[in-house]
């Protein structure tokens, strides 16, 4: 068994109760690391530890470019360490190693990106109304940054917070899932390696049920920056509101991939496939509803069945598996019974269903990727998040229809739109309630593009130059240019 240590102030510290939890691998079932388990002394600890590296000339004093000189050699740290960190996280969290790779090794642009632009944000001289004054602005941390984020993606969902926020001046609060804390403690290493000092990042490994509303409410927190489950979510934006903290949230959605008549179907097959069974289903932009047009919903859901079919599921450090394991025991019962739900309500089963029982799959929490056609839009199948490799398939008849049925849930971070027609195209991604549309692909992201959800998928945009705002406050500042303080008693 290994055993980590976290990161407060610098130090690579165990919890001050002397406690630990096991982590376990989603292929074998298996524990292979211990972790800290926080208790509210220790996030005291990180608070103080962040509000003093936030004070300290050693970072406060940093030019904006010398901030960014950091992010810039962290970034080459990452890219050095890229598929040593992927290697962790399939361990720890059963993501493919493939898609580890590919994510770590793309990770190291946040940094770029908002390392070059620390040094671009400026504040603005007002030409004020009045006379003998000069006013201007300035643009400020916030302040301490706590990151509390998922298990899905561990360090990219980490890293679109991160980045900007240190770009712009601020001291972290991190705490990693309890899923996936092991790759975050690994990650932790290359801030340290890198120079930034000590306090700047701070890592407390635990439970969100027994640290997170700490955090959240911590009177030295002055922001927090969540991703997960919508009901977490809305306990931390009730808490941060008690505190009048800004906050972003990122709480998952229920994407709609709709494909047309018209769309290229052998293209629109492998954009609804890769939509909900890349990463098993868990991941917040999960394609899990196909809306299809009526005139080709049987060749289509046909034509998808038969690919599916083909992925090969099993462990995820082999290169040539497509389809890992559930990442966690709650979430493997929690799939598991979504797709009993669905069969209760009535919707037919094309494909999968149940756990996976393939020699390949061990002991793992592997669900089949499973298709259900026959969806009504109200099930809540096509209403609630699964988070799993289950697909609902919908049929359509006109345009109005697909809008209102895709823009039918509480949701709205992503959808996918399949055609060849340009006006539909520009119609639809007019008139979808997400943050991110995207046609004739699905999936893509950048550090360069705005990331976020409309409706209760979330609040604030994460990369692309409006992410650093989200880390930011104004200043207003007003300087007496006449050389007269008026009387003060005297109406002017
Ligand atoms: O998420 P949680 P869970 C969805 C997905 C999944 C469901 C539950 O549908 O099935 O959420 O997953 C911390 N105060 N998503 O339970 O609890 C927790 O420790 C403060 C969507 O794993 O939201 C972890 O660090 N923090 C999603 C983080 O919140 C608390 C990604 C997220 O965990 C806390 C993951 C509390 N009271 C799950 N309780 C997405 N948007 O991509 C827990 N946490």
């Amino acid at each position: 068994m290994k055993s980590y240590n976290m990161l407060i102030g610098g130090e690579w510290v165990g919890a001050a109760s002397g406690e630990t939890f096991e982590t376990e691998n989603p292929f074998t079932g298996k524990s292979w690391a211990t972790i800290p388990r926080s208790g509210v002394d220790d996030v005291d600890r990180a608070a103080a530890a962040a509000r003093k590296a936030f004070n300290d000339p050693s970072w406060s004093g940093l030019s904006a470019s010398a901030r960014g000189a950091l992010l810039r050699r962290f970034a080459d740290l990452l890219a050095a360490n890229a598929d040593r960190l992927a290697e962790v996280e399939t361990q720890d969290n059963g993501k493919l190693i493939a898609e580890m790779r590919g994510q770590l090794r793309y990770m190291p642009q946040w940094y770029y990106y908002f390392g070059g632009l620390a040094d671009k944000v400026e504040g603005r001289v007002i030409p004020i109304d009045k006379p003998g004054v000069f006013n201007f602005t300035r643009e400020e941390p916030l302040g301490i940054v706590a990151a509390i984020t998922p298990w899905n993606s561990p360090l990219m969902l980490a890293t679109w917070k991160l980045a900007p926020a240190l770009a712009a001046g601020n001291t972290i609060l991190w705490k990693p899932s309890e899923f996936s804390s092991a790759s975050a403690l690994e990650f932790g290493r290359l801030f340290e390696e890198a120079g930034f000092p000590p306090g700047v990042v701070n890592i407390v490994t635990g439970f969100g049920s027994e640290i997170g509303s700490h955090i959240v409410s911590h009177p030295q927190v002055d922001k927090v920056a969540f991703t997960g489950g919508d009901r977490t979510g809305q306990g931390v934006y009730e808490l941060a509101a008690k505190s009048i903290k800004p906050v972003t949230l990122e709480l998952g959605g229920k994407s709609a991939n709709i494909v047309f008549e018209d769309a290229v179907l052998e293209d629109a097959v492998k954009g609804v496939v890769s939509g909900i069974f890349a990463a098993s289903g868990q991941t917040c932009i999960a394609g899990s509803r196909a809306l299809v047009h009526r005139s080709i919903y049987p060749a289509f859901v046909e034509a998808l069945v038969a690919f599916a079919k083909t992925a090969r599921i099993g462990d995820p450090s082999s290169e040539n598996t497509q389809v890992g394991p559930i990442t966690t025991r709650p979430q493997l019962t929690k799939v598991l019974e979504y797709i009993e739900i669905a069969k209760a309500e009535g919707a037919t089963l094309a494909l999968g269903g149940k756990r996976a029982s393939d020699p390949a799959c061990g002991d793992g929490w592997f669900v089949e990727p499973t298709i259900f056609t026959d969806v009504a839009p109200a099930m809540r199948i096509a209403q609630e998040e699964v988070f799993g490799p289950v697909l609902a398939a919908i049929p359509f008849d006109n345009d109005e229809q697909a809008i209102e049925i895709a823009n039918g849930t509480i949701y709205g971070l992503a959808a996918g739109v399949w055609t060849q027609s340009i006006s539909r195209a520009l119609t639809m991604s007019q008139r979808l309630r997400a943050g991110t549309v995207w046609v004739n692909t699905y999936r893509a992201v950048s550090y360069m593009s705005p990331f976020g959800g409309f409706k209760r998928s979330g609040i604030g945009r994460e990369s692309g130059l409006s992410a650093i705002r989200e880390y930011l406050q104004e200043k207003s500042v007003w300087i007496d240019i006449s050389g007269t303080v008026p009387n003060p008693f005297v109406q002017r």
